[in-house]
């Protein structure tokens, strides 16, 4: 059994309150780390703010921590309201731009450049290694916004179809918007799992669905056209459409605006009751799990990796992980600036990262012969590494999923070569269709993303409306509506604002293209 090292560490707390410092512990300089509030711990694990990863990063790193759990929902709210009361953690953690952006502004994080400079190796090595983490991290000048890079662009949604469904009704593999819709009525009308009855559907709108069709007609809202920034509605009425006769006619479960999640759709796939199954889940280990029920259910299917379709505006790469997350800053109120960037270049290191995900070698996992850990127990591995702290991890997801995979066993062997084919939903000459990725997306003052983002929700709702219970023949006049509400709701203002950080910002902001030559896709390595 191995030792709880919370019994070592309450031992060192003791000592320290009897003011015998005389553990390495008790001589660490102390510092407050923000920690995750919504994971939930496992009975048994300890808490968010102690547990044994809290208590393992204590002993190995350069300071002693205290975890201060901030939830997610309202992280603006619950820093503002620390920081005002001087409580804050010292080390800032958030997954939100607008949180960062806000606390920049408010001249609660602190600049990072000098402190980089004389004390850190290890994100010093990053920057780099990876420049633009500088410009893209700096506000003013100044850098801010510590951030991790991943080693590709990964694709993460994916469509899958049932190959042997279109042998069985002699179609061919859909390459075009127009031969979706065909294959997937077919898999819906034309019975394909041969037992006579009308129990199937062609494709999902729920779940990933809905928004990977508004995908595949390019629909990105904002364009680079002829040297300016603007906005484009058209997009999402031609996804509409094709979203309203895959409603009408049934090709889809109707009720898919229940099934949020995509769960249903998840059920009708491994029950083999769907033909082609638009999803997010395609190279994590759920997304293997997912495949093998399939297989285990419907042993006569066979499954590919529909290639990315060509629609009215152009053939896209499916969606990705984000390529670059910038999620950790310094509380400007930080007495101990050295300490914090040693601190985060400790949380950084492979090394450290490894057991913080991982968990220890022969205790949590082995090491297979591709240099991949192998939990030792699988059913509890979650468990025990609840609570770890981890953040600017550099992940790749894709192989990481390959490297589990036994390319001995048939059923295994069969999965690698869909996660090649899954690689090949990423290039470069059939580029995403947003002007950059979403997560370097520019972060709109708070009186222009109010007129943003409820305009567009309104906007969203007209469109569900329209695809539910609306009339095919009415799309244009929905599309003039929609246009209406933006320019009513001063979306010109929005326009105006976008152009000019357009003008200010394209001669040195990474776009598209730039994204893809720092990262290339997973195929092009
Ligand atoms: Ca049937």
């Amino acid at each position: 059994m191995k030792k709880p090292p919370s019994v070592l560490l309450l031992t060192a707390m003791l000592v320290s309150m009897l003011a015998l410092p005389t553990g390495a512990l008790a001589d660490k300089p102390r510092l407050t780390v923000a920690g995750e509030a919504d994971q939930a711990m496992p009975e048994g694990y300890g808490t968010v703010e102690e547990n044994q990863w809290i208590d393992w990063i204590r002993e190995n790193g350069p300071a002693d921590i205290e975890v201060i759990a901030i939830s997610e929902d309202n992280d603006l709210e619950r820093y503002s309201m620390l920081m005002a009361s001087g409580t804050a953690p010292d080390i800032i953690y958030s997954g939100d731009p607008v949180t960062m952006n806000t606390l920049i502004n408010q001249r609660l994080l602190m600049p990072l450049d000098d402190v980089i400079d004389k004390y850190s190796v290890e994100y010093k090595a990053r920057l780099e290694k990876y420049p633009f983490l500088r410009d893209l991290g700096s506000v003013n000048g100044k850098l801010y916004l510590l951030g991790a890079p991943s080693p590709a662009i990964m694709p993460e949604q994916v469509r899958f179809i049932r190959v042997d469904w279109l042998e069985k009704l002699g179609l061919s593999m859909p390459t075009t918007v127009e031969e979706y819709l065909e294959v997937a009525r077919a898999f819906a009308k034309n019975d394909p799992d041969g037992n006579g009855l009308d129990d199937t559907y062609g494709t999902n709108l729920s779940g990933k669905g809905s928004v990977m069709i508004d995908w595949m007609f390019g629909d990105a809202r904002w364009f680079i056209r002829d040297g300016k920034m603007v906005m484009d509605l058209t997009p999402a009425m031609q996804a509409s459409m094709f979203k309203k006769a895959l409603f009408d006619e049934g090709i889809v479960d109707r009720d898919y605006l229940i099934d949020n999640k995509g769960s249903k759709a998840q059920q009708d796939w491994v029950n083999g009751k769907l033909g082609i199954f638009q999803t997010n889940r395609s190279v994590t280990p759920s997304a293997f799990n997912i495949y093998k029920t399939l297989m285990a259910n419907c042993p006569e299917a066979k499954v590919a990796v529909l290639p990315n379709l060509k629609g009215p505006n152009g053939t896209f790469s499916m969606d990705t992980y984000n390529p670059i997350d910038f999620e950790v800053a310094v509380n400007a109120a930080c007495k101990d600036p050295k300490l914090a960037i040693e601190f985060i270049d400790f949380m950084i290191r492979d090394d450290t990262q490894m057991t913080l995900t991982q968990g220890i070698e022969g205790v949590h996992y082995t090491l297979n012969e591709n240099g991949a850990p192998v939990a030792i127990n699988p059913e509890t591995i979650d468990d025990e590494m609840a609570g770890a702290i981890v953040f600017l991890e550099t992940i790749d997801v894709g192989d990481k999923v390959i490297n589990y995979l036994d390319p001995e066993k048939p059923l295994e062997k069969s999965y690698i070569d869909i996660l090649h084919d899954v690689d090949h939903l990423v290039r470069k000459d059939q580029p995403i269709p947003l002007f950059t990725f979403a997560c370097l997306y520019p972060v709109m003052p708070n009186n222009i993303n109010m007129i943003y983002a409820n305009t567009m929700d309104r906007i969203d709702d007209t469109w569900v409306n329209f695809i539910v219970q609306g009339k095919m023949e009415d799309a244009e006049k929905v599309l003039e509506q929609c246009r209406q509400m933006w320019e009513s709701a001063n979306g010109r203002k929005v326009e105006e604002w976008y152009d000019n950080w357009y003008q200010a910002n394209k001669d040195t902001y990474m776009f598209t293209e730039d994204v893809y030559d720092a990262f290339g896709a997973p195929y092009e390595k």
